[in-house]
């Protein structure tokens, strides 16, 4: 066995973001980018020699790559045993999951998620820990430490590993299992949901679904459990052969960028339930037949009906939920007498609180939800989640969120993308509005009156670690809500996001459009933080 030290010069950018490294795909093809990254991640880990590593990813341009060079720099290094995904794939929620059924030390999971791919477009790598979640800050944090110092790594001089089908290789000592990336998710997925009655309604006749998998890493994964196990016509899963530039789209399921869905659900003769997932497979829409559900209020929708769910009849122990995200599920852990964990964004966060077993269901108006089953959030488990929901209520997805506002009331909301501004001026922005928050309370805008304003400080129950400046907060008498936060998950310039939120407790005027019932509240964030001004914009890139 032939291991190669080379030496190498440290880069100054390689500090992880909200869910990883994530750059151009340019940037990751420079020589020694990518082995410096992950050598930095072996020189952050205490005692992983001889234990198991998962390994796989998206599918995107340079998956097939990465996956070679990690695999001779996991064994150079001494890692024992290393699953990767057959053909390089594994979801983000697959991942976690083998994580941990196969007690592994950790996993590489190659993705940018949501970010456009191909030859132009974004790469990434993230680290999950032994939990099966993202790497927590403390980690990320010595990754980045590592990073800047880093003089050299370890390679195994070999000839590629063959990843097209399942088998065992050797490279040095360490063994190499290639498996199927959907089986284990699979039977996990069997361990939740009713799979019966969701046969029944799939094979019923009375009820079609469209999922979308936008030509990313989801497609193997529906057509295995919608398709062949819950007996779903073929045809069900459309844009269900991952690409390695995902067909030039956006892997990003919302009403923007899975807009071939959305046509489907809003046009003639539309299916029941649509539903898409983004890149690697741990974000999800739904829609029901005209109808769109808002991540925010689906989160509150799985948690007031959970004890439908076989998986989760037990009860909650807890919620939690992203800070930008609405308030819809705060009201239903009131009434169901539970926790609400109000978090930064990223899961990495909710990590602590789901292993401390104070949550079981979380999630992020970013179209990201998940539970205890695994540290990730997880886009098909949300789509079983509602199917079987919809089986046991025989209602439709617009009846369900309705009733569900009426016993609730309904937050409206919306979050505004400024994609790629300027990153000095959005800088900016954030830092006038941090200097303004402080006595803001009691300032009268129009009709509305701050009730408080901060920037985002979380201190985590667990572990007492303390993360400062996660967005500036502004919040009225009247329960509306105004959040500013810059992305950590963008590659140019920066993304200024911009999370509204307004509440109405009365039925007879819920029935309005999000941006009509948002308006004042829209023009009001412009007033107080000048977006157009910083931004040079006149609109946001993307509404959700
Ligand atoms: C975005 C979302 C956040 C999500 C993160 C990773 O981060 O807002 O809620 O957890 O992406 O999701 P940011 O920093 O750009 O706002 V994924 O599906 O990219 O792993
Ligand atoms: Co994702």
């Amino acid at each position: 066995m032939n291991i190669g030290t080379i030496t190498t010069t440290p880069f100054t950018d390689q500090k992880p973001g909200t869910s990883g490294l994530r750059k151009a795909v340019t940037v990751f093809q420079k020589p020694h980018y990518l082995e410096n990254f992950v050598q930095s991640i072996f020189n952050s880990l205490e005692g992983y020699e001889g234990k198991t590593l998962v390994l796989g990813g998206d599918g995107r341009y340079y998956n097939r790559q990465a996956i070679q060079t990690i695999l001779k720099m996991a064994a150079a290094n001494g890692i024992g045993r290393i699953l990767v995904g057959c053909d390089g794939i594994l979801s983000t929620p697959a991942a976690s999951c083998i994580i941990r059924k196969e007690e592994a030390i950790g996993g590489i999971i190659l993705s940018a998620s949501h970010n456009p791919g191909g030859p132009n477009g974004d790469f990434g790598v993230k680290y999950n820990i032994s939990n099966g979640g993202p790497a927590p800050e403390k980690v990320t944090g010595a990754i980045f430490e590592n990073s800047k110092t880093i003089d050299s790594y370890q390679i195994l001089e070999a000839a590629d590993i063959n990843i097209d089908r399942p088998g065992s290789f050797k490279l040095g000592t360490t063994s190499v299992e290639v498996i199927d990336p959907v089986e284990p998710y699979l039977k996990l997925m069997e361990s939740l949901f009713d799979f019966d009655r969701l046969q029944q309604l799939l094979t019923s006749g009375k009820f079609r679904m469209c999922m979308d998998s936008l030509h990313a890493v989801t497609g193997p994964y529906a057509r295995a459990i919608f398709e062949k196990r819950l007996g779903a016509v073929e045809g069900t899963v459309i844009n269900g052969t991952p690409l390695e530039d995902f067909g030039g789209g956006h892997p990003d399921p919302n009403l923007v960028y899975a807009k071939g869905l959305v046509d489907i659900l809003f046009g003639e003769d539309a299916p029941d339930f649509g539903a898409a997932s983004d890149g690697d497979g741990d974000r999800n829409m739904i829609l029901g037949r005209n109808f769109f559900v808002t991540p925010s209020d689906s989160l509150a929708i799985l948690t007031a009906n959970a004890h439908l769910v076989p998986g989760y009849s037990q009860g909650l122990a807890g919620v939690a939920r992203s800070m930008p995200t609405s308030a819809a599920v705060d009201r239903v852990a009131e009434k169901l007498g539970i926790e609400c964990y109000e978090t930064p964004t990223g899961w990495k966060f909710f990590g602590n609180l789901l292993d401390a077993g104070k949550a079981t269901l979380c999630g992020e108006e970013s179209f990201g939800t998940g539970s205890n089953h695994i540290r990730e959030k997880d886009g098909l488990w949300a789509v079983l989640f509602w199917l079987n929901i919809l089986a046991v209520r025989s209602e439709s997805v617009e009846d369900i969120v309705r009733k569900h506002w009426e016993t609730y009331g309904r937050n409206f909301y919306s979050r505004y993308d400024y994609e790629a501004v300027d990153k000095e001026r959005a800088t900016e922005l954030m830092e006038r509005l941090r200097s303004m928050v402080s006595d803001m309370k009691g300032t009268q805008y129009g009709s509305y009156q701050v009730d408080y304003a901060d920037d985002f400080s979380y201190t985590d129950p667990v572990d007492g670690s303390i993360s400062s400046k996660q967005g500036i907060r502004i919040g009225f008498t009247d329960g509306s809500r105004i959040v500013f936060r810059l992305s950590g998950t963008g590659t140019k310039g920066a993304t200024l996001r911009v999370y509204l939120e307004s509440y109405q407790p009365d039925k007879a005027k819920q029935d309005v459009d999000t941006q009509k019932a948002l308006a004042s509240l829209i023009s009001l964030a412009d007033e107080i933080a000048q977006i157009r001004k910083f931004t040079e914009r006149e609109a946001p890139t993307v509404i959700t």
